[in-house]
């Protein structure tokens, strides 16, 4: 049995709920042949990433996979690359605001994620619904935690994913997009699945 790390943000920006831990929450502690581990972390720059290293060194996962929410984004996608970088359009939950700022000082620009990104992606569209690869994830809180990670465990063998769900169907006004729960967590079961291909 392999472990998954699987992490889901509380509510921001004004919002009730937060449909990453809505999601998250309802997976089962075993899917196929990976124990599932879940934590709810703050949207708080640097705390976030803290928390989910506390949890990680306790565990020792094979795969960290965090869930964050992409309001206005119409499907689920697998965040392919974490960048150095602070910058924020609106305040996190602590009221830090930081402009321009690194993640790391002096860590590398960006790294690459090293889950099987495409596979994530390509599973989920063959059930028919809507994904994509991203090569941003913005430079916000979700940004913050898998850049940290992945400069965490670059080099070693835990693999580090971040994969954006819309808004759920409560949350959207005005034509702007949104997912069912169901297939969020659907959309996050059939990830976990492909966790071990390669690309
Ligand atoms: N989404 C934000 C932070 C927390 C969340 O769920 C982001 O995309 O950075």
């Amino acid at each position: 049995m392999k472990t998954l790390l699987i992490t889901g943000f509380e509510p921001f920006g004004g919002e009730t709920v937060n449909p990453s831990w809505e999601a998250v929450h309802l997976l089962p502690d075993q899917v196929g042949n990976w124990a599932v581990s879940k934590l709810q972390i703050p949207v708080v720059y640097g705390l976030a990433g803290e928390r989910v290293l506390e949890e990680a060194n306790r565990i020792h996962p094979d795969v960290i996979l965090c869930i964050g929410q992409a309001g206005g984004r119409a499907g689920v996608t697998s965040e392919a690359v974490g960048l150095n970088l602070r910058e924020a359009r609106i305040p996190d939950n602590d009221g830090y605001q930081p402009i321009n700022q690194p993640v790391i000082a002096d860590g590398p620009a960006a790294y690459f994620a090293t889950v099987p990104v495409r596979a994530m992606v390509r599973t989920v569209t063959e059930a028919g619904l809507p994904a994509s690869l991203s090569l941003s994830a913005g430079a916000f809180v979700c940004n913050d935690v898998l850049y940290t990670l992945l400069h965490y465990y670059a080099g070693t063998s835990t693999r580090v994913g971040f994969f954006h769900v819309p808004f759920l169907p409560e949350q959207a006004k005005d034509g702007v997009p949104s997912m069912k729960l169901e297939d969020m967590v659907k959309a996050l079961l059939l990830c976990i699945d492909v966790l071990d291909e390669k690309t």
